[in-house]
């Protein structure tokens, strides 16, 4: 079993709802034993435009591995009618793999640790919510929340 995060997003419809769907859903799939969610984040679009983005992150240990994972995520995503009209368009749902175990990968369909996770609050307050003293290649997650540049993001209430 690995233990692998995913960043959840959305910005469109229910998002706070969609992302709770999607949370069983991973947890149904074959191959995924357990799931952990943090709390909700909301969060004015970073690099991208709509609505405001509901955000949360999910721990697995799933015995998936990461490109088949990949593509659960991608059926998930698109049976919850994800479009992509053009790059960051605001989405009912968003499943990034975050990362897989302590894997790197780098090749056509997949960069994991997330290329982007280490500068986004969006991600890194949810993530400390489940594993606080994880350090990154970039350095701790206090370290860096707080160089990120999108710092108000609020905690939606249980
Ligand atoms: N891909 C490569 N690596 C990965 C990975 N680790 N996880 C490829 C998931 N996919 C990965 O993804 C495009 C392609 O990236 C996939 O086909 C896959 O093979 P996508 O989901 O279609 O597009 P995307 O989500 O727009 O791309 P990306 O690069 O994940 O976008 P970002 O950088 O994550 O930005 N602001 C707030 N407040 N909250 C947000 O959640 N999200 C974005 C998306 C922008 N601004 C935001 C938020
Ligand atoms: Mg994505």
């Amino acid at each position: 079993m690995i233990l692998a995060y995913i960043g959840m997003g959305a910005n469109l419809g229910d998002a706070r709802g969609t992302l709770l769907t999607a949370a069983r859903e991973l947890s149904a799939l074959p191959g995924v034993a357990s799931l952990v969610l943090s709390r909700f984040y909301r969060s004015a679009p970073v690099d991208s435009s709509g609505p405001d983005y509901v955000n949360a992150v999910a721990a697995i240990q799933t015995s998936l591995d990461a490109h088949a994972l990949l593509d659960r995520l991608q059926a998930v995503e698109n049976r919850h009618g994800r479009l992509r009209p053009y790059r960051n368009a605001p989405r009912t749902l968003d499943l990034d793999l975050l990362l897989y175990g302590t894997q790197a990968i780098a090749d056509t369909r997949l960069t994991v640790p997330h290329p982007r996770m280490h500068l986004r609050a969006f991600v890194l307050r949810p993530l400390a919510d489940l594993a606080p003293d994880m350090q990154l290649p970039q350095g701790g997650l206090p370290q860096l929340i707080e160089a990120c540049a999108d710092q108000a993001l609020q905690v939606l209430p249980d």
